[in-house]
């Protein structure tokens, strides 16, 4: 017997500055619905789908910007979704900012996707590992990406849940360009890797790499899904948002590492793809077959290295 779960990738357009959150929930509710006339079980958002990508801009006191930051999940302006979520029967993955304060007063800030089961239970809260860009201001460039200045990374890692009657991981964005984040699911039998992200088609430190971004973008995702056996469902916030254009190609990614489904525009787009989990162990349990072929006695580096040692001479 198959196992299909019906996913729709719900990309969104840009969210400006002055959107409020009540107006870009009713922007997910409506993609809900569209989600439900296609019949889909979960539909995955993308990282930061509550506000605009507000690491672009510096704030000498990182106080200032608590306001784009969640303090629970749900809240009073996404409680509409999770209600309209669990009456439509829809499970979903939705990425914020997060603001999480300890007992004695500390705050740590996250970007995190959280996964609502059908029943409107959440199943877990990721925070996101991989935190690229820039920790200080750096007015030269055309506009900020100081996610480092605003984010504290993962200390959990990567973690496959059993939800959707599958396994279930979860990645944001920049995790997708590296294979680690896959492989450390790919070990837990991972069947399904949900990811937001908001991807700048300018990017800064190299702009030859610009007309390349929709290239790497497929190359990530379709290597990570192909080399672990697992479907990967990559959702953008597209298009130009406070001036900055983003890259939209929203894609499901099949575990033969094909592309089945790709948005079309860079706004407000569903997409959807009927993925039968038990594909997953066509390559799984073949020309992936980890515990048969894999050599982790050969691969210390990667665990015991961060940067590069070059050989001696
Ligand atoms: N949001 C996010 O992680 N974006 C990065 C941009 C890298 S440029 C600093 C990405 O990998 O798409």
């Amino acid at each position: 017997m198959s196992r299909i779960l019906t996913v729709g990738a719900a990309q969104l357009g840009p969210i400006q500055r002055d959107h409020s959150r009540a107006s870009v929930v009713q922007r997910l509710i409506a993609l809900l619905h569209q989600a439900h006339d296609h019949g889909v079980q979960l539909v995955v958002f993308p990282e930061l789908a509550l506000t605009t990508f507000f690491p672009r801009w510096f704030v000498d006191d990182i106080s200032e910007a608590d306001h784009w930051y969640e303090t629970s999940m749900p809240n009073a302006d996404t409680q509409p979704l999770f209600d309209e979520a669990k009456r439509l029967g829809i499970g979903f993955c939705l990425g914020y900012a997060l603001i999480h304060t300890e007992a004695d007063g500390t705050t740590h800030r996250y970007n995190v996707q959280t996964l609502v089961e059908r029943d409107g239970s959440i199943v877990a809260t990721y925070r996101k590992v991989h935190i690229p860009g820039h920790e200080h201001n750096e007015p030269d460039r055309p506009f900020q990406h100081a996610e480092r200045y605003y984010f504290e990374p993962s200390t959990e890692g990567f973690g496959v849940w059993r939800a959707f009657d599958g396994l279930i991981g979860m990645m944001i964005c920049n995790d997708r360009r590296w294979p680690e984040s896959y492989r450390v699911m790919g070990l837990q039998g991972v069947e399904m890797i949900l990811c937001g992200y908001n991807t700048p088609i300018h990017y800064v430190p190299d702009p030859s790499q610009d007309i390349l971004q929709g290239f790497h973008n497929a190359l990530v995702m379709q290597s990570g899904a192909y080399q672990n056996g697992t479907w990967v469902v990559g959702v953008a916030k597209g298009g130009v948002e406070e001036g900055v254009d983003s890259l939209g190609q929203s894609m499901i990614v099949a575990p033969s590492g094909q592309i089945v489904a790709e948005a079309l525009t860079t706004d407000d787009e569903l997409i959807v793809a009927r993925c039968d989990l038990d594909w997953c162990a066509r390559y799984k349990d073949t020309l992936f077959d980890f515990d048969r072929y894999r050599r982790p006695e050969m691969y210390g580096r990667i665990t015991s290295q961060r940067g590069t040692v070059l050989p001696n001479d």
